[in-house]
């Protein structure tokens, strides 16, 4: 499989395929701005990483890595629902497409030397064991100086369907004590730990407790200042007006497998989403993409 498709898909010294963790197929890519890691399992992203900086993203280093479970850490891709399924708990969390194989579906490099790569999932025998609709869902990942991840869904079937989206992107910061959040101020949240109840934020967002949060009315870029690595990353966005911040801090974490211990120290969950009030209704022949752009912020 990896002969085939570095024989198919490889740009020499930029884009090449192996195996991964757990076996698992993965790309990675290299250009003179950054590197970058996906792995075909859930289209997922677990590194990015520009030239002379600290990786972007945070990986947890209990994850697991096999076929049937979601990877801890990067950019887990949560498709058609978020969060658990709206009816039936028995249902994987987060939706099926973390947890999917997906295929290469095409490969390039611009001028600036920028190298995308797009994974496909379409409907099929086993995601109709999940959810009964026909789509096609394509994850397009382009890795330069910032990289931009977009999920373009399309409903390729003849009855109109809503669904659910996050881009659950595991940030890596110095440490969570040390970390100020932007670009949330005045926006409402629905807090997950409180019963749901309707807060407004107000200023800037430090972690000083288990956070899990859904902001709506969200456009703005997020900016987290890393006090300690003196960095700043952005998050911009698109086809989005929702954002969800989450850390599970000391319990949480302890009781979560695949998560280290003293993991919510270095971790800060900014998501871009289409959640809560922001989940979008798909009619056939439409489509609807998210996107998020990350990379250093100058100032
Ligand atoms: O995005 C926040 C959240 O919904 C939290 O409630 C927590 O469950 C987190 O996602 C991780 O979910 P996972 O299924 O990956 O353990």
């Amino acid at each position: 499989m990896i002969e085939a498709l570095n024989d198919q898909f490889r740009i020499p010294g930029h884009l090449q395929f192996d195996l991964g963790q757990g076996g698992l197929p993965r790309a990675i890519i290299e250009n003179d701005a950054a590197r970058g890691e996906i792995y075909l399992h859930g289209a997922h992203v677990t590194s990015f990483q520009p030239r002379d900086q600290a990786d972007l993203l945070w990986m947890s280093s209990d994850s697991n890595f096999s076929d049937s479970m979601p990877i801890r850490g990067g950019i887990p891709i949560c498709w058609p629902w978020f969060s658990h399924h709206p009816t039936d708990s028995n249902l994987p969390q987060h939706g099926f497409a973390r947890i999917s194989a997906w295929e290469v579906q095409g490969v390039g490099q611009d001028s600036t030397g920028a190298v995308t790569l797009q994974l496909g999932l379409s409907d099929s025998d086993a995601t109709r064991r999940w959810w009964p609709h026909a789509f096609q869902l394509t994850l397009s990942v382009t890795i330069g100086p910032t990289m931009t991840v977009e999920l373009q869904c399309c409903n390729t079937g003849d009855q109109e369907f809503g669904m659910a989206a996050a881009l659950h992107t595991y940030l890596g910061v110095s440490h969570i004590s040390d970390v100020r959040v932007e670009g949330l101020a005045g926006r409402s949240f629905i807090d997950q730990l409180d019963d749901d109840r309707l807060h407004i934020q107000s200023g800037s967002l430090e972690i000083h407790r288990e956070t899990d949060r859904i902001y709506i009315g969200t456009e703005d870029d997020v900016l987290v200042h890393d006090r300690s690595s003196e960095r700043v990353i952005r998050v911009a966005k698109q086809g989005s007006v929702s954002t969800v911040i989450w850390n599970p801090w000391i319990d949480k974490s302890r009781r979560m497998a695949d998560f280290p211990d003293d993991g919510y120290e270095t971790m800060l969950c900014v998501e871009t989403t289409n959640a809560a009030s922001d989940e979008r209704r798909i009619s056939p022949g439409q489509e609807h993409r998210i996107s998020q752009t990350i990379g250093l912020f100058a100032g």
